[in-house]
């Protein structure tokens, strides 16, 4: 009797089965072969939806491989459950994001178990409940005795829509990373990490991460953004106070014609006279300067404005007094705020000086042709030779910018410094659904934190959670009001809570110490289990969450807590599923959903297709006829060992071995290279998945002529055990139905015998037009393609074809070639 493959009574099954044999629990003192493997965990916005899937898909694949590779893997999973998705998805519901949070980690979880991803649940995670934050708020205070958690009032970006402030990471474009609102900016006080202070090691340590997508690393290494330069000094005429600006091109100082200001410049008032005419339309220029988009001031096209500020600095090479400008294309963030320019050789202030009429002065000559002022078009950015600049004269720029240097700093004009485009973390926000920050507000010892034995500093439930531009916090009296830790005087707590990317920049530490409450990890464990072996998660968090996590794990290598600086060993970014041309998103409205897709085909379907997609690092199209397509296969495959093997064969007489059992051994070690190579290192699934397609059908085709055979039963064995990271469910099935007693992830992952991949040559004659021209050794069974490949290529045939594509290409196959030109 044959049995058809059915998803619905072998799926549910099998996950119970591995449940009871606690196939993904981790015993963490056994760490001696660990594996830790790690996805990025979600955030419980809704339902997931395939293109969620790929992420644990492709870590649920590894994990089962890695077992069969005799490893000691863990896996765990949890909920990166505070902040802005889980808040505005309460919101959309009208439920309390309590209530939400738990409800949609409920949905996501029997999603996830539907897929057949497995996890260790005992070691789940949940960032929102006390038990999880208040470790994240003993997290900032060690931040803080350490000074690396501060307050300062800036200028930082508000989301109008989202009605909080944004980490300078979070505004991608100029936009909002969560809902794609234009930011503003807002002038408040806020607490910030002072990731700045690790920046050189941040971009140090890149080089330990060998196993690190090259794009991840370069975009880090963008956004920390480290330039080599010099502070220079400018005397004002008519001040004691100089005027510091950072410059890269020291080089070209005898060529700077004029100073420029950032409009929010502290110093501007000083230079302005604040009574005087023009009061008015300095403050008016500021004010229009200031409500522009900071990424539109930094880019290039920008329409440079300026004003001159009526007074002088000297150029402290030439001595000349130079014009003291304010100009929206220099930005108070980055170096010191002030520039100084340099028309001949910075586009930028080519365009302004132009714009303005004020005065150039070619400094580095063009080798090729000498610069004429009169006669540029664009700046000369490119290296040259030294002129106008006694006694530099004739050096090349770059010996220049060495000399001039060593030269300043000797005078004592400027210095050498580095400068970066990384600012510190901003991480307060004004929203409900966070950790509170832990500190107190005393008239009497004013910022103090909160004592670590009070914590948690719990999120109160009584207060509207909506968002409407000041911490929702505030309202609760009970909350606000407290006494002093110290003085016990009457204080008040701060109300704004952390963003969080706080949450999730340790949660791989808490996985392996869920339960503890006396502390946020164990020190031990953690040295055994960490760095992650493999973490896999989506590319959008290059910056964000990766550079974070990097940071936060070095602040507690540095305090002693932990004994390892870099949390992630390899990583993998795995492309985007694309649906109708844009990413598939609930907002775009092109979700499609894994539940009625496992209702119809079942979830080793959906998996398969999920993988087989394309390559994984790479965006994809999800098209529902390659679902169909899949669906095919199992079927195929189910066919294959419950009917041919378990009917037809178990009649049939054993076969003598032939050449073509010796055949579809060297397939069957070749299929097992390939996927074991595939699974080792690129996690190229799509190509590991159609080797072992194309093993199929070679045993499709074998038994279609033999009765029975052991190559076939070897073959069958091996498909089955290469497809079950894929497809477990199927597998495991049909693992059992060849009379395997255990389950499939306790085999042992086959291995290949590398003399077996040697095909056998033969040796085929070729005629062109009839004649025989030649012979060649070539792989037995070798293609159409393979046989052009070699044949067409080889000069002693060319002569004949002369070199053009022939009219026909007959083959008899291991034999002959006939080529008609
Ligand atoms: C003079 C000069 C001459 C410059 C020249 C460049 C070319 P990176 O490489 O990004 O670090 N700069 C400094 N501070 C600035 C600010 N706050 N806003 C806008 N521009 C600022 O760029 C450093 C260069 O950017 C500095 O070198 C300065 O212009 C400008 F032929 O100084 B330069
Ligand atoms: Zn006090």
């Amino acid at each position: 009797m044959v049995k058809s493959y059915s998803f619905k009574e072998i799926e549910p099954k099998w996950r119970k089965h591995w449940d009871k044999i606690k196939l993904f629990h981790a015993d963490l003192s056994k760490y001696k072969n660990k594996y830790y493997c790690l996805m990025m965990f979600p955030y419980p916005s809704s339902s997931l939806h395939v293109g969620h899937g790929r992420n644990y898909i492709i870590g649920d694949a590894v994990a089962r491989y890695k077992m069969m590779k005799g490893l000691n893997v863990l896996t765990p999973m949890g909920w990166d459950a505070f902040g802005l998705p889980a808040e505005n998805a309460a919101m959309k519901d009208n439920v309390h994001p309590h209530v939400s949070t738990e409800r949609n980690i409920a949905t996501m979880k029997r999603q996830m178990s539907q897929w057949g991803v497995g996890y260790d649940w005992d070691k789940e995670v949940n960032s929102s409940r006390p038990e999880y934050y208040r470790w994240t708020q003993w997290i900032f205070l060690q931040l803080f005795k350490k000074g690396l958690a501060y307050k300062k009032h800036a200028a930082v970006n508000w989301c109008p829509s989202c009605l909080t402030v944004l980490a300078n990471e979070q505004v991608i474009n100029g936009s909002c990373e969560r809902c794609d609102t234009k930011v503003v900016e807002r002038d408040l006080e806020q607490w910030f990490l002072k990731i700045t202070d690790y920046a050189q090691r941040l971009l140090d340590d890149m080089s330990l991460l060998k196993d690190w997508p090259e794009r991840v690393k370069i975009m880090q290494r963008n956004w920390i953004g480290r330039s080599e330069g010099v502070q220079i000094d400018f005397p004002i005429v008519g001040s004691k106070k100089k005027l510091s600006c950072f410059t890269t091109r020291v080089d070209t100082i005898y060529g700077a014609t004029y100073m420029v200001l950032a409009p929010e410049h502290p110093d501007v008032w000083e230079f302005v006279d604040k009574h005087g005419p023009d009061a008015g339309k300095f403050d008016k220029f500021i004010q229009e300067t200031r409500a522009q988009k900071k990424t539109e001031r930094a880019a290039a096209e920008i329409e440079k404005e300026g004003k001159f500020t009526g007074r002088y600095v000297i150029n402290p090479m030439t001595n000349e007094k130079i014009p003291l400008w304010i100009a929206n294309y220099v930005l108070m963030e980055y170096g010191t705020g002030a520039v100084m320019a340099v028309p001949t050789h910075d586009q930028r202030d080519f365009e302004f000086a132009r714009k303005y009429g004020l005065s150039m002065k070619v400094v580095i000559d063009n080798p090729k042709s000498p610069l004429n002022v009169a006669d540029m078009k664009e700046a000369y950015i490119e290296d040259g030779v030294m002129k106008n600049s006694p006694p530099f004269d004739g050096l090349s720029n770059k010996e220049a910018i060495e000399k001039i240097s060593d030269y300043m700093e000797s005078k004592k004009i400027g210095k050498r410094t580095v400068n970066y485009k990384l600012r510190d973390w901003l991480i307060s926000r004004q929203r409900y659904w966070g950790a509170p920050i832990p500190i107190v507000y005393c008239d009497n010892c004013g910022i103090q934190p909160v004592p670590e034995k009070d914590l948690p500093v719990l999120l109160p439930e009584d207060v509207e959670f909506k968002p409407h531009g000041e911490s929702p916090l505030k309202v609760s009296n009970e909350f606000v009001n407290i006494k002093c830790p110290k003085c016990k005087g009457g204080a008040t707590r701060e109300t704004d809570t952390m963003d969080t990317f706080v949450d999730s920049s340790w949660y791989y530490l808490r996985y392996l110490s869920s339960k503890d409450n006396k502390k946020p990890f164990d020190k031990e464990v953690a040295n055994k289990w960490l760095p992650v072996d493999q973490y896999i998660g989506g590319v959008e968090h290059a910056i964000l969450h990766l550079l974070y996590s990097r940071f936060i794990t070095k602040v507690l290598y540095d305090l002693k807590l932990i004994g390892f600086d870099e949390p992630f060993g390899k990583l993998f970014t795995q492309g985007m599923i694309i649906k109708d041309g844009a990413k598939m998103s609930k907002s775009k409205g092109n979700v499609v959903s894994p539940d009625d897709l496992i209702e119809r085909y079942g979830a080793d379907t959906v998996r398969l297709y999920t993988l087989f997609i394309g390559p994984p690092e790479k965006d994809a199209e999800w098209n529902d006829r390659g679902v169909e397509g899949a669906y095919r296969f199992l079927k195929r495959l189910y066919r294959l060992v419950c009917d041919i093997l378990g009917d037809k064969q178990a009649q049939g007489k054993e076969s003598r071995e032939d050449a073509e059992d010796l055949e579809l051994r060297r397939m069957m070690h070749a299929t097992i290279k390939k996927v074991t190579v595939d699974m080792e290192k690129d996690f190229h699934f799509n190509t590991a998945i159609s080797s072992v397609m194309e093993l199929v059908n070679r045993i499709y085709l074998v038994t279609a002529k033999k009765k029975k055979s052991e190559s076939v039963k070897e073959a069958v064995k091996a498909a089955i055990i290469l497809l079950s990271p894929f497809v477990p469910h199927i597998c495991e099935e049909l693992w059992h139905n060849i009379g395997q007693k255990n389950s499939i992830f306790r085999a042992e992952w086959p291995s290949y015998n590398e003399e077996m991949l040697k095909a056998e040559t033969v040796t085929i004659v070729v005629q062109v037009n009839g004649k025989v021209r030649s012979r060649f050794d070539v792989p037995a069974n070798a293609t159409e393609e393979e046989l052009r490949d070699v044949i067409l290529k080889d000069p002693g045939i060319k002569k004949w074809t002369q070199d053009k594509p022939p009219r026909k290409f007959i083959v008899v196959p291991n034999k002959l070639v006939n080529i008609v030109v």
